[in-house]
């Protein structure tokens, strides 16, 4: 869009008295330029000097979703990312604004997530002498290590070529986070507005499709085929790549049993036939040809070696992945595939439908046995109608919601409400499990939430332990504004972990633990949404029902026991204990 003025210098000089051009700005160009490149939404917190911009991004028709807290609208931007395979856009005011969004821009770079974060900043020439401007910060050098690339606009007629580069940068190759510093002073520069039209770059194809080559396709092809025992495990870089239907082929056609990563949950239905999340330790420990699509061997898979993957040297691992250097990270990657998951999995699969023997019987039954042998044992856990509620017994109630609601998404995060969830929690379609991804990082929930509900139009049940949604609680406020079909569980356990800590002076409380039968569905009320409290799974199930079928914005606050926990939920054994605790006086 252009600003019409009087050109000045042509009424001066007498030549043309009447005639209007057309002007344009740096505020319009970076519209311009994020319209043009398919962004429909922009997640926010004004200020100086970026409250025009958001502003006249609303009025020109972007998505201006305005939060209360930067780390929650990056949160939101990062998820977007991940949901549309369009970087989600983040904008911030500068220093402490971009500071606080900057932990989710790092985030997201360590999930794969494309995220732009613009911050406006303040002047070079100032901050370059360091003289003290307003919220002066040399913010280009401090995201630069925490992100996957950096720049910074200084003339508007370089706003489109920024833009490029930043969507570029963000969704090609192996996505993730970038930096667009964007000075208070390039906002107000004035430019001629067939020139600043003429400025703006349209990216094309931004996300490239890398096809693997032949040769390491036959080479995994060929590892396949020797195997006795082989499994598939998804990760969330398969759930990014939207080849949901080439995936779901390669298992199926194939036959090979399959362990879904967390946010891979639901690319094929958990109660899938050879689904072997429920045979995980067997599945990991037990198999001799591995194939990794989109999953890296990080902490998450401990590494690809230890005791859960069994005998040293009894594994062989095939690796798709678009990151070449990801390769033998941990261990020695027989056979990688470098490209995209599409492509990878479209070569492998007609590399099957030629010639393939099927996976063996023994180890097939192997894991069916296994896995119903642990969903036996696991069902009455599920079904106890107790109060105060333990984790399972509500999670049970909440595993019924969504199998009855498998369109709904997903949000998780906690210790203990994260990983028994994860476990129980059967997913039903792709990306609709949203959690703390490969930092285990606090404070992803609500941002997650709005953006889910933002973006796909569909019911959001955040599911989160009381301490997880303190890190980001404030924006119920913003669901209640935005008028969001999101359904909160906090599981209120009185803590972090566990409820039961006690200080042994007896001066304070003890470190994990809050104010004791705390009511968290009272502050939804204070912003007009619906507040409920439940202490059985009965309860919670009706509360959840009325929220979801209302798609009003609910809170229910989930009394659990506040002994049914453990220390770090299932991740207990990274967590190192002083053997040599001493009682205080
Ligand atoms: P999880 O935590 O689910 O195990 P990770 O985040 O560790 O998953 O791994 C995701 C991997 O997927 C990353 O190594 C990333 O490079 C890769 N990836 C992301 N998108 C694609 C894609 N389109 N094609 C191939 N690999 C991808
Ligand atoms: N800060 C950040 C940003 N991320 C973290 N992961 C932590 C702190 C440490 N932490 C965890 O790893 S889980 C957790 C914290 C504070 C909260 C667990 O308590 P909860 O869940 O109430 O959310 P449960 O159900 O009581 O276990
Ligand atoms: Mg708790």
């Amino acid at each position: 869009m252009t600003v019409q003025a009087q050109n000045i210098d042509a009424i001066t000089a007498g030549a043309m008295p009447h005639e209007e051009a057309e002007l344009t700005d740096g505020f319009h160009l970076v519209i311009d330029a994020l319209k043009l490149n398919g962004i429909e939404t922009i997640y926010n917190v004004p200020g100086i000097p970026i409250t025009d911009l958001g502003r006249l991004a609303q009025a020109e028709g972007l998505r201006v979703i305005s939060f209360r807290h930067e780390q929650n609208a990056g949160n939101a931007a990062a998820i977007a990312g991940f949901l549309t395979k369009k970087p989600g856009v983040c904008l911030t005011v500068s220093a402490p604004g971009f500071l606080n969004g900057l932990t989710a821009l790092a985030n997201a770079t360590t999930n794969c997530f494309p995220m732009i974060l613009i911050s406006g900043s303040s002047e070079r020439e100032i901050v370059d002498l360091q003289q003290g401007d307003y919220e002066e910060m040399d913010q280009l050098a401090i995201a630069k290590p925490l992100c996957k690339a950096a720049f910074r606009v200084l003339h508007a007629e370089d706003i489109g070529i920024g833009v490029a580069r930043a969507i570029r940068a963000a969704v090609s190759g192996r996505p993730g986070g970038v930096y667009l510093d964007l000075p208070a002073k390039l906002f107000s520069q004035v430019i001629d507005g067939a020139l600043g039209a003429r400025s703006l770059v349209k990216v094309i194809d931004p996300a490239p499709a890398q096809l693997p080559a032949p040769s390491a396709v036959a080479r995994a092809l060929d590892l396949l085929k020797t195997a006795e025992r082989p499994l598939i495990v998804l990760g969330k870089g398969a759930a990014y790549a939207q080849a949901d239907d080439a995936v779901r082929a390669l298992v199926e056609e194939s036959g090979i049993p399959y362990v879904p990563m967390s946010m891979a949950k639901g690319l094929l239905p958990d109660t899938h036939p050879l689904s072997a999340g429920a045979a995980r330790s067997t599945a990991l420990k037990d198999s001799d040809v591995v194939l990794l699509v989109g999953a890296r061997l990080n902490w998450l898979l401990s590494h690809g070696k230890g005791k859960t993957w069994g005998e040293p040297g009894s594994k062989r691992f095939i690796q798709i992945d678009i990151e070449p250097r990801e390769m033998d990270s941990n261990v020695e990657i027989a056979a990688p595939l470098v490209g995209d998951i599409g492509s990878c999995v479209e070569a492998l699969l007609a590399g099957i439908r030629k010639d393939w023997k099927g996976a063996p019987q023994a180890w097939l039954e192997t894991i069916r046995s296994k896995r119903e042998a642990n969903i036996a044992k696991m069902a009455p856990k599920l079904m106890k109608n107790s109060s105060p509620m333990c984790f399972h017994s509500a999670l049970g109630a909440l595993r019924t919601v969504i199998k009855e609601r498998p369109d709904a998404i997903l949000v998780n995060e906690g210790a203990n409400t994260l990983d028994l969830a994860r476990g129980i929690i059967d997913m039903y379609q792709p990306r609709k499990r949203l959690d703390v991804g490969t930092w285990g990082v606090m404070g992803i929930g609500m941002g997650f939430a709005v953006a889910a509900a933002v973006e796909t139009g569909k019911p959001v049940l955040a599911v989160e332990g009381d301490s997880a949604f303190g890190f980001s609680g404030m924006e119920v406020e913003t669901i209640c504004r935005y008028d969001l079909p999101v359904c909160i569980v906090i599981f209120n356990n009185n803590g972090i972990y566990r409820g039961t800590d006690t200080d042994p002076t007896g001066r304070d409380p003890g470190t994990t633990v809050f104010v004791k039968d705390s009511r968290y569905d009272k502050m939804m009320e204070a912003f007009g949404g619906v507040g409920v409290n439940v202490t059985t799974p009965d309860e919670l199930k009706r509360a959840v029902d009325a929220a979801m079928d209302s798609g009003k914005p609910t809170l229910i606050n989930a009394v659990i026991d506040p002994q049914a926990g453990s220390e770090s939920g299932n991740i207990g054994s990274l967590n190192p204990q002083s053997t040599l605790k001493k009682k205080s006086a």
